[in-house]
């Protein structure tokens, strides 16, 4: 019998934020497809892939004929999408109301005052900004992973695959504070048979080094 078509396509540059859904589908445990983007060459401003994400940007997640694309948006989905997985708290368990702040503290805080101070632009007025200033934001970052062993405490969640992944890259990259905090808890994830698994398969599609993004 012929083998079924995975039903999920990640459409994917090796390494990149779209390394964050591959190490989230090998925790989803389903079978998926990937459509491997090469940056560099700008295979993700070819038309073909344009019509999937007009924004030109990995990764874009197709499922049953629907697109999702941004990082936090597909993390959410395929945890509420599989369910079997255990990866979301359920709309009504109390630790939903956490695993939400955190999901969007990630994208509309972290990452934009990461961004800022690596840009070495001026956040502007408090107020103003999205996040406030640096400083606040990381602290609570911190605060947040010191006890663990994940963000809501015992459970695993989507958040940690999304949150954890954006705290490996930033660290690694300099851009943010290499705090203790953030050293064991991104030792913790590195611990996950599913993040070993998507780690492995980046590591086997990353373009040779003259290729590279
Ligand atoms: N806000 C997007 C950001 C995605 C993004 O910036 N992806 C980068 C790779 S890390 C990309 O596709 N860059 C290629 C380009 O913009 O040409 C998300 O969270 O998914």
């Amino acid at each position: 019998m012929p083998t079924p078509k995975a039903s999920l396509r990640l459409h994917h540059a090796a390494p990149s934020r779209s390394s964050t859904v591959l190490w989230m589908l090998e925790e989803i445990g389903e079978p998926y497809d990937l459509n491997v983007l090469n940056l560099m060459e700008g295979q993700n401003r070819q038309p073909a892939f344009l019509a999937i994400n007009p924004m030109g940007k990995v990764p874009a997640l197709e499922h049953d004929g629907q697109v999702v694309t941004e990082v936090g948006a597909i993390c959410l989905y395929l945890a509420d999408a599989f369910p079997k997985a255990g990866l979301a708290p359920a709309i009504g368990d109390p630790h939903r109301g956490a695993y939400l702040r955190w999901m969007f503290f990630q994208g509309n805080c972290f990452e934009p005052a990461i961004i800022d101070k690596a840009m070495k632009r001026e956040p502007g007025a408090q107020a103003m900004s999205p996040y406030g200033d640096f400083d606040t934001t990381i602290d609570v970052v911190a605060k947040a992973v010191a006890n663990g062993p994940w963000f809501l405490g015992d459970r695993f969640t989507a958040l940690d695959v999304y949150f954890g992944s954006a705290l490996r890259w930033t660290t690694m990259f300099g851009l943010c504070p290499d705090r203790p905090e953030f050293k064991r808890y991104i030792a913790r994830l590195d611990e996950r048979p599913a993040a070993k698994r998507a780690a492995a398969r980046d590591a086997a599609l990353a373009p040779p080094a003259d290729k590279k993004a």
